[in-house]
Formats: structure tokens, C-alpha cells, sequence
């Protein structure tokens, strides 16, 4: 905790380290109170640096001794600067010894080394080695680690770290030991340990070379029951990285750890991935579909790291992207190729747009704005955002868009080829990228470098006696923080042109055919593409696939909108031309709202919907998908001053009139839709289950329908998986009805010793517009709440502030005092967590004067805090610049 301003750091202020570290021996002493750390690193000056001063980082904790090649340094050979530790003319080759002293138990960062659950924790990314030791803690540091456990025996049994078990055995006292080898280079970020009485499920599993390779998923004892999913993810995951881009896995052991106490999703520690457990523990009593779709994808993205992020891995942090936005867009391919079917494909796509939208957009347009690589940054920790991972992730993709999928092989070949070992920069990508296909991407590098989410217009004009058509496309990008002026991006376009029965027509660009959708590559600021042998009038389909992270403008008719909601042989469209329609009544009931006026809904919507639902043809996931409405958010963000309590009304409003007017069929799509059996987590029966899900709640939706509370009582007591139960208690909790007291008591009975159900359990009341401020306020009060859990943290306080608009947001600021105060309490435990919470007020200047004052207030408080995080800080200094 710092209370001195927080420094900036700028990319370009990059330098190389003034040493390399070779080999680094470890040795740990656990204890909870006072961990003794040995460190032994044998160094050499940096040619590429020139200097001769040793840096090295540390936070929290004791240095007891430091030995240069075997002597002590006295008190002015070095020099203890804030976290950093100095050591000057230091001789070429250095033996570097360094006792420190850390206490776990009083981690409540959970960065660093620390205790969860009697067990003992790291977490090293970004910046957490320094708590650990004194180190040149940056990522282009890479050595050899080797790494001896000591600890009680009885209350640790298990003592794990990267890479291979060389040997263990027995100490006095209780004690015993083991020591760990990790063969790769690493930098100091994916450094791990465990040391725990976790039990695991373990198998070995057949690599393609035919090398077997030792699989095991550690948990608590009580979770042996829940590992199952997670183990065939990783299994999954192994196959797919050696059949889609030949990688195999390195080492001959991988192991994966749950803890209950993460404060993010889960991390990819060379060969030991430590996981949040919310992203390991599943059966169908306990997890719902949701649940297990975020496991596959979670095991997946980390054990994707080995390669992209491990094995090549990040300059510095302003790469960041480089792994992340690259390992995202692996696990989404990934996902999609696990479901098989196109249409899964595509709704796998449209859930990957709405997260975008959500929240990514958002992002990019407020205060908290950068470039998917940042320029500069106060707190590390504050830069693993949407924008980073997701955004970053459309930005791999659109190398596959341009370049094909055999050309962007093409391109990761030559990117390990070239790297493997290495920590480069987001431009190494590129290159191999354009180098492999013989292509110019230097324009693509502004994907890189500019912030903001471009707007791309489009205008088409038909000759009917040249049966052409000329699409014009242009491009523009909002100004974001330290980037007032934009320069073109180079964006790909994907398009078809849909005509009167439909179909698509066939494309023809300057004589040369197209097929049915042509990517165009929009460079400059404005473009024309000339389409010949147009027979008819055609409407547009524009940005297919959603081929490019922008925001496409048409003057779209209504009835163009229905043709392509009906007909677009490109799902991803079709779901759009649906949400366009929704999204434009959606913010006329918004104003209409907010002026008083009466709300209509029109017949041609409603006609529109009950079409998607009862078309068989199509299948139950991608139904839902058409039938679920923009969400508050996304129609906050196309409102000029947000009305939260008029967009919520509006939006119900919808929802019920659904629900009254389909009636008759969302109660048919309910029977339809019934998954009888055993449960699983297949593409089919999880769209069915949403399908279903999503008809109840809007019959729940529409006032005194008690036909529809009582089909969603019936399904919370016949529930035999969790997403029907949850949903079910859902539709209940939203309708208000009268035995949602009852039904939430008895959930909690049931399951409060499942920690991720209790969860789930906050976060149900924590998002109801029924639960107010001080509702959360006496949940909070609740036995099984605990602020210094991350993800029970999550579940209701933040769970309030940021998805539940109504209550939050109500007129006299008590939801922003609520914020407040809880921003500075997890503060003072928690940075990291508290951060993101922070961030819940980031778009607080769009909102109606009397709200925004109440929010300018609540920033300010906090802001006064003498005592804050850097992390804090830099979030709401932010905000309020
Ligand atoms: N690299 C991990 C995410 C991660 C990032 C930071 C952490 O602590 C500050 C922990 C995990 C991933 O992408 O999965
Ligand atoms: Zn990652």
C-alpha cells in the first residue's frame, strides 16, 4: 500500500535487463507465519545493456542476507529503493545468494505466496515474484528454475512445482521434502508452488508422438466427484493443439490445482496451472451448463499458454496481448470446433460479439480506454482487461479472416520457428504473419497502437439498368484518452448481397467471382466496391461473421431487417438483423419512458419473434440467442444520457409483452424442449435447456401469469441439474413471486456446502431489481459471506453494483455510497479485487445530471483516501480526469 502519487509507466521507455539470470535454485522453509526464502541465481551482465548495476524487485517482504559469489554485501554495497534493490558495479558473472522472509498466512492480495484454505498458494503473474523474492521480475528474464520444498508433512503432504518431481523424501521434526526440476526457461511470472493435503484425479494419456504424459486435477477431498469435466477438457485440449496447429505438449507431467481463493479466472504456470474453482468443479447438481462451457474453455486457454505465452512469451507488459489476445482467440477456436456444427459454431460467435459489445465496447469509449497495447500504465494489474484479451482476440482473428486459415497456420509455424524460447513483442507476431504469406500488414499494426471502437458506414446504391451495385464504405474512429485523432485501420468487410427469395447472389467484383460472401479490405478512409450481375435490388449483409471489431452503421429498413432475420444465410447476421430490429424499439420505449409517454409494442416485432421461436428448422440454441434482447448495458451505451431505471422498464416491458403474446408458444417451445435423461453438457441439450429457460422467464416475465410461477416451482423442486434449478429460481426471484422467500431458503439449505453454489445463491438476489441496497447490506451481515473471498466478494457486492442497474443506480446515491465504501474496505485487503469494482463507475459522466452528481461525489471520496492502491488509484484518477 503506497500513499505517494503512483508513477507512470511508458512503453517506450523500454530497456533491455542489465543482467540475465541462467539458473535459479529455490528453497523454500513453509510456514504461514514466517516462510524462509533461499535464492540462488547465477547471473551474467547483459550484452545488449551495457550497464553494471544488478536490479532487482521486492515487495513485503524481509531481506536477512545477500551474497555476492559468496560474499555478504554490507549495508552500502547496495541500495533499497521503495521495491527496488540495487547492487552497482557488479562483476560479469555473478553469484547472486538472497535470504528473504514472507508471511503467506497475512497475504490477503493473494499475490505472491499465500494461504488458502490451510493450503499454501502462488500466484505470480504479473508482478507477484517479488513477493516472493528478490528478483528481476520482468517477463524477458527467462531461467532455469529448480526448486526444493520443505514443510510439515502431516498438514502438507502434497508439494508440488514446475515442471518434473526429481526427488523427496523425509525431514526431522515432521518435515519431509521435495524437489522440482522445470527443464524450459521460464520467466519469473510462471513460477508456481503448491503445498496442500489436496488429492487429485490423475491418467495418463497418450501423446501424438506416442510419449505418455501424466495428467492430474488437484482438489479439496470433498471434490473428487467434480473433476471429471475438467480432466476430459485437458484431454480435449492436448488433442486439438497437436491436430490444429501441431503442438504438442513438452512436459511429462501437467498438472492443474483448484483453489477456492483466486482473485481471477485461473493461470498458466508452466506445467503446474493453478485455477480458480469455479473454473475446475463441476457435476450436474452443482454447475450449471454455463459452468461447464467456461471450464472447457478455461482448461483450454491455459493449457493453450503452454505455447503462447510460455514457450514464447511477452518483451515486457505493454505485449500483454501478444499472449493473451492470441490464447483467447485459440480457445474460442477451440470451443467451436469441440460443438462441430456450424450453426454451434455460430452461436459460439454471437456470444463472443455480445461479450464484446457488453462490455468491451464500453470500455473502449470510456476513461479507462487503450490500445489492446497499452502505451502506458500505473498498476499492471489494471491492464488485464476485455480489451486486452477480447478485443485482442478479434484482432488474431482477423489475421484468419485475411489470411485464411492454412495462411494464418502459415503464420504461427513461422512465429515458433522463429520465437520458440524467445519473450517478443506484439510486431514479431505481425511480421510472421505477413512474412509467412508474403503480404503487407504495416497498416494492420494500427489495430495495435489506436484505441476506440470504429464506426464503419455503409451506403449502397443500385443501377437497376446496369444491375450493379456500388457499396460504399467509410471509416471513422471516436477520440479516446491521449489519442484525439485516428488514422485508417485496415478492416475486413465481410459481405453478401441477399436477394428478393433469400438467396445469396452470387458475387462478381471486377469481373472476378466472389462466391456468396467477399471479404473487402477497407484501408483508406473511404472506399467503393463495384458489384456486377446484380439482378435485382438486394439487401445488404454486412460485416459477416462479425469480421471485425467495429460498429457498422446501414440505414437499414425494418423490412430489409425482417428479410435478413429470415432469410441471412449467415447466422451470425441473421441474429444481428434481430437485434437491430429489438434495439431500435428498444430505445424509442426507452424515451417514451422517460417522457411519460405510453408504451406500444408493434405487431411486426412481435410476429418476427414468434417466427424464430416455433421455426424447428432452426436449432433451439441459435433461437435463444434471436429471441434474447440487447441487455441494459448495450442499450445504456446507445442512449445519450442514460436513464437506467427508463432502459430497465423499457426492457421489461418487452419482455412481458413476449411473454403475454407468445404465450402460447413459448409454453410449447417449453415442452418441446424438455432434456429428459441424464444430464449433459452437449451442444444440443444446453441449447434446448436455454431455449426453455429463456421461454419461462418471459412468461414469468408477464404480471399475473400464475400458470407460469407455478411451471417455475414446479421445475426448482424437479430440478436434477443446476442450470434448471437456478434458472428456475431465477424466473421466480425476477417475478416477484410469493414463493421466492421460500424457494431461496430452501436452495440455500441444500446446497450451502458448495461454496460456488453459495455463490451462485448472492448472485441471484444480488442482480434482482427487488433486492435494494439495504437488502445487500444485510446480506453482507449473512454467516456465509466473507469479503476476503474473491469470488464470494464478487458474488454480491459486485454482482450489485454492476448488473444490477434499478437498485443501484436509485436517485438518492445510496447504491454509490454503497460502492464507496466497499471500494475502500476490499482495498485495504485486496487491490486487485477492489480495482474491479472500481470499475464500475467508469461511464458515470453519460448518466442524467442528478445521478452523475451523486457518482461525481462517490469518486471522490474514495479519490480522498490518503491510504489507496496503486491499482485503486489509477482506476479513479481516471475516471475523474
Ligand atoms: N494469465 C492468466 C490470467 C491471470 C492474470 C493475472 C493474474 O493475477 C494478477 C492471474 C491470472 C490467464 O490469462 O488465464
Ligand atoms: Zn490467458
Amino acid at each position: 500500500m503506497r500513499t505517494d502519487t503512483p508513477l507512470t509507466i511508458y512503453r517506450k521507455d523500454y530497456t533491455a535487463p542489465s543482467y540475465l539470470v541462467d539458473t535459479v535454485e529455490l528453497g523454500f522453509d513453509l510456514d504461514p507465519a514466517r516462510t524462509i526464502v533461499a535464492n540462488r541465481m547465477t547471473m551474467r551482465r547483459n550484452p545488449a545493456s551495457g550497464q553494471r548495476e544488478i536490479e532487482l524487485y521486492g515487495e513485503e517482504i524481509d531481506l536477512v542476507a545477500l551474497r555476492v559469489n559468496g560474499k555478504t554485501l554490507g549495508k552500502r554495497d547496495y541500495r533499497i529503493d521503495g521495491n527496488l534493490l540495487r547492487i552497482p558495479n557488479a562483476p560479469e558473472d555473478v553469484v547472486l545468494e538472497i535470504e528473504t522472509i514472507c508471511a503467506p498466512e497475512k497475504n490477503t492480495a493473494l499475490s505472491g505466496l499465500y494461504v488458502s484454505n490451510g493450503n499454501f498458494i502462488t500466484q505470480c503473474e504479473a508482478e507477484g515474484f517479488r513477493r516472493i523474492t528478490y528478483f528481476p521480475d520482468r517477463p524477458d528474464v527467462m531461467a532455469k528454475y529448480t526448486v526444493m520444498l520443505r514443510a510439515e508433512k502431516q498438514r502438507y503432504p502434497v508439494l508440488l512445482s514446475n515442471g518434473n518431481l526429481v526427488e523427496e523424501g523425509e525431514l526431522p521434526g515432521g518435515r519431509h521434502y521435495a524437489k522440482w526440476e522445470d527443464p524450459f526457461p521460464k520467466p519469473s511470472y510462471l513460477f508456481a508452488l503448491v503445498a496442500s493435503n489436496l488429492v487429485c484425479q490423475e491418467e495418463k494419456f497418450k501423446l501424438a508422438d506416442g510419449r505418455t504424459a501424466l495428467l492430474q486435477v488437484w482438489v479439496e477431498e470433498g471434490n473428487l466427484d467434480k473433476t471429471d469435466y475438467a480432466m476430459q477438457s485437458l484431454k480435449r485440449s492436448i488433442r486439438w493443439d497437436e491436430e490444429r496447429f501441431g503442438l504438442e505438449l513438452d512436459l511429462d507431467r501437467f498438472m492443474i490445482v483448484a483453489t477456492g481463493d483466486f482473485n481471477m479466472g485461473a493461470m498458466e504456470n508452466k506445467g503446474l496451472n493453478i485455477f480458480n474453482t469455479k473454473y475446475v468443479l463441476a457435476n450436474p447438481r452443482v454447475a450449471t451448463d454455463l459452468d461447464f462451457q467456461g471450464i472447457e474453455a478455461v482448461v483450454g486457454h491455459e493449457y493453450f499458454h503452454n505455447w503462447t505465452g510460455n514457450r514464447v512469451t511477452c518483451r515486457d507488459w505493454f505485449q500483454l496481448s501478444l499472449k493473451e489476445g492470441l490464447t483467447v482467440f485459440r480457445d474460442q477456436e477451440f470451443s467451436g470446433d469441440m460443438v462441430g456444427t456450424d450453426s454451434g459454431r455460430a452461436v459460439n460467435r454471437i456470444d463472443q460479439v455480445r461479450t464484446l459489445r457488453q462490455v468491451q465496447f464500453p470500455e473502449d469509449a470510456g476513461p479507462m480506454a487503450h490500445p489492446v497495447r497499452p502505451d502506458s500504465f500505473v498498476e499492471i494489474n489494471n491492464f488485464y482487461t476485455v480489451t486486452v484479451y477480447e478485443k485482442g482476440a478479434e484482432v488474431v482473428r482477423m489475421y484468419q479472416t485475411l489470411l485464411g486459415r492454412e495462411g494464418f497456420r502459415k503464420g504461427m509455424d513461422l512465429y515458433f520457428e522463429r520465437h520458440d524460447g524467445q519473450a517478443v513483442e506484439c510486431d514479431d507476431f505481425r511480421r510472421a504473419m505477413a512474412d509467412a504469406n508474403g503480404r503487407d500488414l504495416a497498416q494492420f499494426e494500427r489495430w495495435y497502437s489506436q484505441a476506440g471502437t470504429p464506426r464503419v458506414r455503409a451506403a449502397m446504391r443500385y443501377d437497376a439498368a446496369a444491375k450493379t451495385v456500388e457499396l460504399t464504405l467509410s471509416q471513422s474512429c471516436p477520440p479516446t484518452p491521449g489519442q484525439p485523432d485516428k488514422l485508417p485501420f485496415h478492416i475486413p468487410v465481410a459481405v453478401g448481397l441477399v436477394g428478393r427469395d433469400g438467396r445469396d447472389i452470387p458475387l462478381v467484383i471486377d469481373g472476378e467471382p466472389r462466391g456468396n460472401t467477399a471479404v473487402l479490405e477497407l484501408t483508406a478512409a473511404e472506399q467503393s466496391w463495384r458489384f456486377t450481375n446484380v439482378p435485382e435490388l438486394p439487401v445488404p449483409s454486412l460485416l459477416r461473421d462479425f469480421s471485425a471489431p467495429v460498429v457498422l452503421e446501414y440505414d437499414y429498413r425494418d423490412e430489409d431487417l425482417l428479410h435478413l432475420f429470415s432469410h441471412d444465410s449467415d447466422p451470425v447476421n441473421r441474429w444481428e438483423a434481430g437485434q437491430r430490429l429489438a434495439m431500435e424499439r428498444l430505445l424509442k420505449l426507452t424515451a417514451d419512458v422517460t417522457a411519460g409517454s405510453r408504451m406500444q409494442l408493434d405487431d411486426t416485432f412481435v410476429d418476427a419473434m414468434r417466427k424464430v421461436l416455433t421455426d424447428d428448422a432452426l436449432d433451439p440454441a441459435f433461437r435463444e440467442q434471436a429471441l434474447l434482447l440487447p441487455t441494459e448495458n448495450m442499450i445504456a451505451e446507445q442512449t445519450e444520457v442514460v436513464h437506467p431505471l427508463s432502459i430497465h422498464m423499457a426492457r421489461q416491458f418487452v419482455r412481458a409483452t413476449i411473454g403475454t403474446r407468445l404465450r402460447k408458444e413459448l409454453m410449447a417451445a417449453i415442452d418441446a424442449n424438455q432434456t429428459p435423461g441424464e444430464y449433459s453438457p452437449d451442444a444440443e441439450a444446453i441449447g434446448k435447456r436455454a431455449l426453455k429457460n429463456l421461454a419461462l422467464s418471459y412468461l414469468a416475465a408477464a404480471t399475473d401469469d400464475n400458470e407460469a410461477i407455478d411451471l417455475a416451482g414446479q421445475q426448482f423442486e424437479q430440478a436434477d441439474n443446476m442450470t434448471d434449478k437456478a434458472a428456475a429460481l431465477g424466473a421466480l426471484i425476477h417475478a416477484r413471486a410469493q414463493s421466492a422467500a421460500g424457494a431461496l431458503q430452501d436452495f440455500y439449505d441444500e446446497f450451502q456446502g458448495e461454496a460456488l453454489v453459495v455463490d451462485k445463491w448472492f448472485a441471484l438476489q444480488a442482480s434482482a431489481p427487488s433486492t435494494d441496497v439495504g437488502a445487500v447490506r444485510a446480506l453482507m451481515q449473512h454467516p456465509a459471506f466473507n469479503i476476503r473471498n474473491p469470488n464470494r466478494a464478487r458474488s454480491l457486492v459486485a454482482t450489485f453494483c454492476m448488473a444490477n442497474h434499478v437498485q443501484f443506480h436509485v436517485p438518492d446515491g445510496s447504491g454509490y455510497q454503497f460502492w464507496a465504501e466497499q471500494v475502500i474496505a476490499l482495498d485495504a485487503l485486496n487491490p486487485q479485487v477492489a480495482s474491479r469494482l472500481a470499475r464500475a463507475m467508469d461511464r458515470w459522466r453519460r448518466y442524467a445530471p442528478v445521478l452523475q452528481a451523486h457518482m461525481k461525489k462517490a469518486l471522490q471520496q474514495v479519490n480522498g483516501q490518503k491510504k489507496l492502491s496503486n491499482d485503486v488509484r489509477e482506476v479513479i484518477s481516471k475516471a475523474l480526469a
